[in-house]
């Protein structure tokens, strides 16, 4: 599908007539008529208390998207570093340099974790770190093609919109020039993270030292320009008001509009553990449907709104694509960040296991590359070759 398409959906009257929430209704009827959703509807979206209704609402959008398909890949995370300059108050992965637990791998070290790496038909490495204050252009010039020398044809989506802003200042270049050279050595796609909530309030609260929500946007344009696909992303249910999500995705949109190279949005629940926000509870597993289906609705030029099962849970990720979410992010491997602030998923899935969580959820698998093309030629039978147990087994912490 197009981007900037807005779908047709079939949405029954009788449905929308008994739905609890006159709010429910009057966007249904706004979606019926392909009228895009305001700020009102968001926070309507955000504030209904009827789940069911809002839920019905999101699916028929991504019925009329995706039908019962349901996305994956493929792929392995990698942390390159978890030594960062931030300070994030909602970070759990982050150490300042020399602090015990801080690590980097060499680009070396970070290859041969690659090259080794369980997933029998690896698609996609996500490269993600924290902000180095010593490691210059070179460094992640040469990570790049180390990477792509370890599994050749392998896609890299890597780093994220702060890392790009950080690595550009370090090396005294643009951020223009800057993903052109790490283009040029290999970079496919970049990853949605460090968006977190384009609210200047809560970033002086919780994230001063990280760029804005502007300089984020901007540098996902300036990839867009360059044909580099990116994704974005949301960390809700910290201190941000239901106003602050729903201006987040409002903006998202609008560079969309510009730009048009997102593929996919993912919300990400906040998760307390091990920061300096954990006297916080995190939000509800309500709250995290309704997000997921509020960005459905009103990301009307986003093809794919994904459900971090990491980050979700497996339960809550089954449920998820039944309230807008149509793409599950991948095998993952070992996955740090979450787990840091106390996710108790496992640390990865084979595709077996992903493919069985969707199937148990009654949508049909469909395994994707980086740019979220279906990929042909995975039958049945070849999953079934793999042989593998659900889960990798939890990777221990050495580092090189
Ligand atoms: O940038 C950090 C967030 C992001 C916490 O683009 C936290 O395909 C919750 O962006 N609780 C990393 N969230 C994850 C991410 C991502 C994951 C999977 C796929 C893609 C993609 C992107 O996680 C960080 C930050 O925004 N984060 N700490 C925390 N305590
Ligand atoms: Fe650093 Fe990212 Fe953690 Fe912030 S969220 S402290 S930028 S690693």
């Amino acid at each position: 599908m197009e981007q900037n398409q807005k779908v047709g959906i079939l949405l029954p009257q009788d449905i929308l007539d008994g739905m609890a929430d006159p709010a429910m209704r009057r966007i249904g009827d706004k979606l019926l008529k392909r009228k895009r959703l305001d700020m009102e509807d968001g926070l309507a979206c955000l504030e209904t208390t009827d789940l069911t209704g809002l839920g019905q609402l999101a699916f028929a959008v991504r019925k009329a998207m995706h039908g019962r398909k349901a996305f994956f890949i493929a792929n392995h995370h990698l942390n390159y570093t978890n030594v960062c300059q931030n300070g994030c108050r909602f970070c759990a992965f982050s150490r300042h340099q020399g602090m015990p637990g801080a690590y980097t791998l060499s680009p070396r070290a970070a290859a041969r974790r690659i090259a080794e790496s369980p997933v029998s038909d690896l698609r996609e490495v996500h490269v993600v770190g924290g902000c180095h204050p010593e490691l210059g252009l070179d460094y992640y010039v040469d990570l790049l093609r180390a990477l792509s020398e370890a599994r050749p044809g392998v896609k890299l989506k890597a780093f994220t919109a702060v890392e790009i802003d950080h690595i550009s200042k370090r090396a005294g270049i643009s951020h223009g020039t800057c993903l052109t050279m790490l283009k040029e050595a290999g970079l496919a796609a970049m990853p949605g993270g460090g968006a977190e909530v384009f609210s200047e309030r809560v970033r002086k609260a919780l994230f001063p030292r990280k760029i804005g929500g502007r300089t984020w946007l901007q540098i996902h344009g300036k990839a867009h320009g360059l044909n580099i696909n990116t994704n974005a992303t949301l960390l809700f249910g910290h201190i941000e008001t239901p106003e602050e999500r729903v201006e987040h995705l409002i903006k998202l949109r609008a560079q969309q509009d510009r730009t048009g190279g997102f593929k996919a949005f993912i919300p990400l629940p906040f998760h307390p553990e091990n920061t300096p926000l954990d006297h916080l509870p995190g939000p509800t597993g309500v709250d995290i449907l309704k997000t997921i289906s509020t960005a459905r609705l009103i990301l009307d030029n986003f093809t794919h709104i994904k459900a971090y099962w990491v980050m979700l849970g497996k339960k809550l990720t089954q449920t998820a694509l039944h309230f807008g979410a149509n793409d599950l992010e991948g095998t993952i491997v070992n996955e740090e960040i979450a787990h840091r602030a106390g996710a108790r998923t496992e640390a990865g899935f084979t595709l077996r296991g992903l493919e069985a969580l969707i199937r148990e959820a009654g949508f049909e698998p469909v395994q994707r590359d980086t740019f979220h093309q279906p990929l042909t030629g995975v039958s049945q039978d070849e999953y079934d070759r793999f042989r593998e147990h659900a889960h990798y087994p939890a990777a221990g912490q050495t580092r090189s």
